[in-house]
């Protein structure tokens, strides 16, 4: 066994991976494989709780894998494997569902925002979303769970699970810590800064996707909203400039750059410069993604040599996990 602390985490293929995703999730993942034992999968049991096309979710469910690749995840050195393809995540998924309560499950943002979207398919699945994900983390005893701020209540919700499941049955789940980034853990879609930039929304609209041409990337960020007020220049207020703020967050998690310094680089210009520069570091930052993705995409057979090690690997943990949660709860073993 390895003396390494472990790190989790999953994105739904439900959409094309935008900016969002990845400055708030994927950006900071490479660099912990040297310090984590880390798994990262594609979500995909997560994703049916919206209607998904077959076929689009098939072929996303690959391309975010040739995502997560290009972006530096090294399938030799990172865990990499689909949700669907580990069955304990569904088994434990199942008993987690008996300890975590109706009440704290009504009062998840996510599952109310969906609810709100997807009038007419509010269906079991995506009310227990959660207790699907407490079971993706707790199969792998994960230290961190990095993940965006919008996912911070779920991991929450996790470790009540674990506090809840543990006082009955003594230390079975080690309790995991959100892990946030301090930029860009939640951008904001360009049209609309009220908003998240999210992958299922906003088609043509505020989001970026990590597959966007150079010209698509420039024209978004050229129609950028930014802010009625009437000094017109760069600076960090989130509140009366939100539009300002989230450009400045994208711009300074893409360069590196302190708020300061961005508001030094632009001082006494106006938005005309600014925002058209915010686009062009994006463009700079996704085109060896996009290459990269583009060449694996064309190689199928390492993509499927890739997906069955890493589920292999990742079963062969998750099922001692399960093993002792079965036993635990009173399951007679096999
Ligand atoms: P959907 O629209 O289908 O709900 P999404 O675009 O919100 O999807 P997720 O799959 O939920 O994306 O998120 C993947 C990861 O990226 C999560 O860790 C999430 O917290 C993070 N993330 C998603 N959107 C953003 C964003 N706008 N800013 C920062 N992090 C984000
Ligand atoms: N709910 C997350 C995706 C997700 C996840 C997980 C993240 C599913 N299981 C386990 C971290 C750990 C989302 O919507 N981004």
């Amino acid at each position: 066994m390895s003396e390494k602390k472990t790190m989790l985490s999953g994105i739904k293929p439900s959409g094309d991976l935008t900016l969002g995703s990845y400055l708030g999730a994927i950006k900071n993942w490479p660099a912990r494989a040297e310090e984590f034992d880390c798994y990262y999968f594609m979500a995909d049991m997560h994703a049916i709780t919206v209607r998904q096309d077959p076929a689009a979710l098939r072929r996303r469910t690959l391309e975010q894998l040739a995502q997560y690749i290009a972006c530096g995840l090294d399938p030799e050195k990172n865990t990499l494997f689909i949700q669907s393809h580990v069955r304990q995540h569904a088994e434990l998924g199942w008993v987690l569902n008996c300890y975590a309560m109706f009440g704290e499950l009504s009062r998840m943002t996510q599952f109310k925002d969906k609810s709100a979207k997807n009038a007419d398919n509010i269906n079991g699945g995506l009310f227990t979303y959660p207790s699907l994900m407490a079971a993706d983390i707790l199969l792998y005893q994960p230290d961190f769970v990095p993940v965006g701020e919008d996912q911070k209540q779920h991991v929450e919700l996790t470790r009540n699970i674990v506090q809840r499941f543990n006082g009955v049955y003594g230390d079975v789940f080690k309790m995991p810590e959100p892990y946030i980034p301090k930029v860009g853990a939640r951008i904001m879609s360009l049209t609309n800064p009220a908003a998240k930039m999210s992958k299922s929304e906003n088609e043509d609209t505020g989001r970026v996707t990590l597959m966007d041409s150079p010209a698509v990337i420039m024209k978004q960020f050229k129609r950028a909203v930014t802010d009625s007020d009437t000094e017109r220049c760069v600076r960090y207020d989130p509140e009366n400039k939100p539009g300002v703020a989230n450009l400045m967050a994208i711009y300074a998690a893409v360069t590196g750059k302190s708020f300061a310094e961005i508001e030094a680089e632009f001082e006494g210009q106006g938005y005309g410069k600014f925002k058209p520069a915010v686009g062009e570091a994006v463009v700079e930052t996704l085109r060896p993604i996009r290459e990269e993705t583009e060449r694996l995409l064309a190689d199928k057979a390492y993509l499927e040599g890739v997906y069955r090690a890493g589920a292999e690997k990742a079963a062969y943990v998750a099922e001692k996990t399960l093993r002792k949660v079965y036993k635990k709860i009173g399951f007679v073993a096999r």
